[in-house]
C-alpha cells in the first residue's frame, strides 16, 4: 500500500515521527516538496535526529530514500546535513539516498533574496524561514531556476548563475545589499557538488519499477496544508503545495499509485511565523514553553499555541482525502483541566464550518468552541487505544467525527514506541 502522509495544520504536527513510525513497513521513502525550511524530530532508541532534506527513512538499514523533483534541494545545506547525521552513526551511501535530476536548487543568493524580501514588508513579513525557499519556487515557476542536472554540468553552470545573477543582484543592490559574484558562488558550492553527485540520478523511472514491483513507497510531507501556496492562509503559506497532491506533481507518481493518505495533526494547534491563527492563546502558549515544548526544529523558534481548530482540520481532511487520522501530542494535554475545541467559525454573525479564502474575513473570525472534560492522567505510559483514559478517548472519537476521517494512530510520547494503533 502506498501512502502519503500529510500535515493538516501549519507544520510541525509530528509528521517525523509517524513517517518513521510507518517506515518499518515500506521499501521506499520519498520527499515530493518542500525544502530545508522543515524540520523533523525524530527521536528513534533514544537517540534524537532533526531531518530537515533527507526523508526520515534514512534512520532504517535497507530502506531507499528519495528526493524528489518537487524539492528545493540546498546543496550545502544537505551536505551539512548528511555530515551531522553521520556523526550520529548513520551512514548516507548513493544506494540509501538518490536526489532527482529535475531538483531546483537553492543558492546562497536565494536566502539572501529571503530575507531582503521579508525585511522590505517589515510588520507585514511572512516569518519565513530564511532558507531561501519561496525565491527559488519563484526562480521554478518563472523559468529561470537552476536543477541539480544543471549544477552538475561543469560546462554551463558558471554562465547559468551568471544569468540569474543580473537580476538577483539589481534586486539586492537596489536595497543596499551585498551582490554575489557567480565564481565565488560557484566555488562556495562546488564541494557539494562533488558530495552529492553520486546520489543524482532520475529518479522517477526508479519509483515507476519500485511501484509495479510491488515494493511499498512512502511520501514524507513537509509543513501542513495551512501552508500550501493554494489551501493555506495565503499569503502567510511556504511557496509549494504541502497537500497530498504536491507528493504525485513532487515525484513522478500518478494519483492512482496512492492507496492511503494519513493526515497527521496535533491534539492543539502551533504555528510558527505570521498569519492567522483564530484559537490563538496565550495561556496554553505559556504552558508548552514552560514545558521545553513547541521550540522550532529548524530554527528554533518558539511556536504560537491554541486548542485544536476542526475548521482547519477538517478542510485540510477534505482537501487531501485524508483515509486515516493520526492524533500526536494527546500526553500534551494530560494536565488539562478542560479542553476546548473549536467546532466553526462566526464571521459577521454568520457560522461557517470551513475556512475562508480572503484575508481581512480572517480578521473578523471568531471561534465558536466546544469544551469538553480532561483526563488529568498520565497517557505516556498507554500503548492501546483501552488503555487510554475514557475522557482521552471520548476526546479522539469527537475529533474523528468534528473532522469526518477516522482517527488510527495516536501520539503519546516523542518515541518511536510510544505510538498507538487504533
Ligand atoms: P518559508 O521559509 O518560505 O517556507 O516560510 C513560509 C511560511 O512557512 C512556515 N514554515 C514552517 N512552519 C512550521 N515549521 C516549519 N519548519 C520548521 C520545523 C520550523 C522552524 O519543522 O520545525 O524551525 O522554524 C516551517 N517551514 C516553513 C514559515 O514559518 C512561514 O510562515
Ligand atoms: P514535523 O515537522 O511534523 O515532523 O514535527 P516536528 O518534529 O517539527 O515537531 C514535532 C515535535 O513533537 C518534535 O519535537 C517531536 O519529537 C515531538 N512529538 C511527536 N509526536 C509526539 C507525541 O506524540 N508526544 C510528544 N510529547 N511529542 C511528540
Ligand atoms: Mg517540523
Amino acid at each position: 500500500m502506498n501512502t502519503i502522509i500529510c500535515g493538516l495544520q501549519w507544520g510541525d504536527e509530528g509528521k517525523g515521527k509517524i513517517v518513521d513510525y510507518l517506515t518499518e513497513h515500506a521499501d521506499i521513502v520519498a520527499r515530493g516538496q518542500g525544502g530545508n525550511n522543515a524540520g523533523h524530530t525524530v527521536i528513534a532508541h533514544g537517540t534524537k535526529y532533526i531531518l530537515h532534506l533527507i526523508p526520515s527513512g534514512i534512520l532504517w538499514e535497507g530502506k531507499e530514500c528519495i528526493i524528489g523533483n518537487g524539492v528545493v534541494m540546498d546543496p550545502i545545506g544537505l551536505c551539512k546535513e548528511i555530515t551531522n547525521i553521520e556523526e550520529q552513526g548513520v551512514s548516507v551511501t548513493a544506494d540509501k539516498l538518490k536526489i532527482s535530476d529535475r531538483a531546483h536548487i537553492v543558492l546562497p543568493y536565494h536566502r539572501e533574496l529571503d530575507a531582503a524580501r521579508e525585511a522590505a514588508l517589515g510588520s507585514k513579513k511572512i516569518g519565513t524561514t530564511k532558507r531561501g525557499i519561496g525565491p527559488t519556487y519563484a526562480d521554478k515557476a518563472n523559468r529561470c531556476g537552476i536543477r541539480m542536472a544543471d549544477l552538475l554540468d561543469d560546462s554551463t553552470i558558471l554562465e547559468r548563475i551568471e544569468t540569474r545573477l543580473v537580476d538577483a543582484n539589481a534586486t539586492l543592490s537596489k536595497v543596499g545589499l551585498p551582490t554575489f559574484d557567480a565564481q565565488e558562488v560557484l566555488d562556495e558550492v562546488r564541494p557539494a557538488i562533488e558530495r552529492l553527485r553520486p546520489h543524482v540520478t532520475n529518479t522517477i523511472p526508479m519509483l515507476h519499477a519500485a511501484w509495479k514491483a510491488d515494493k511499498t513507497i512512502l511520501f514524507e510531507g513537509a509543513q501542513g496544508s495551512f501552508l500550501d501556496v493554494d489551501f493555506g492562509t495565503y499569503p502567510f503559506v511556504t511557496s509549494s503545495n504541502t497537500t497530498a497532491g504536491g507528493a504525485c506533481t513532487g515525484s513522478g507518481l500518478p494519483p492512482h499509485a496512492v492507496q492511503r493518505v494519513v493526515g497527521v495533526c496535533k491534539a492543539y494547534t502551533t504555528r510558527v511565523g505570521s498569519g492567522p491563527f483564530i484559537t490563538e492563546n496565550d495561556d496554553i502558549s505559556d504552558y508548552f514553553h514552560a514545558k521545553g515544548m513547541e521550540f522550532g526544529a529548524t530554527t528554533g523558534r518558539p511556536r504560537r499555541c491554541g486548542w485544536l481548530d476542526t475548521v482547519l482540520v477538517r478542510f485540510a481532511c477534505m482537501v487531501n482525502g485524508v483515509t486515516d487520522l493520526a492524533v500526536t501530542i494527546l500526553d500534551g494535554l494530560d494536565d488539562r483541566e478542560d479542553i476546548d475545541i473549536c467546532v466553526a467559525y462566526e464571521i459577521d454573525g454568520e457560522r461557517h464550518e470551513f475556512p475562508p479564502a480572503n484575508r481581512e474575513a480572517w480578521d473578523r473570525a471568531v471561534p465558536i468552541y466546544e469544551t469538553v472534560k480532561g483526563w488529568q492522567a498520565d497517557t505516556t505510559q498507554c500503548r492501546t487505544f483501552d488503555e487510554l483514559p475514557a475522557n482521552a478517548q471520548a476526546y479522539l472519537n469527537r475529533i474523528g467525527e468534528l473532522c469526518g476521517a477516522p482517527v488510527k494512530y495516536v501520539g503519546v510520547g516523542p518515541d518511536r514506541e510510544q505510538t498507538i494503533f487504533v
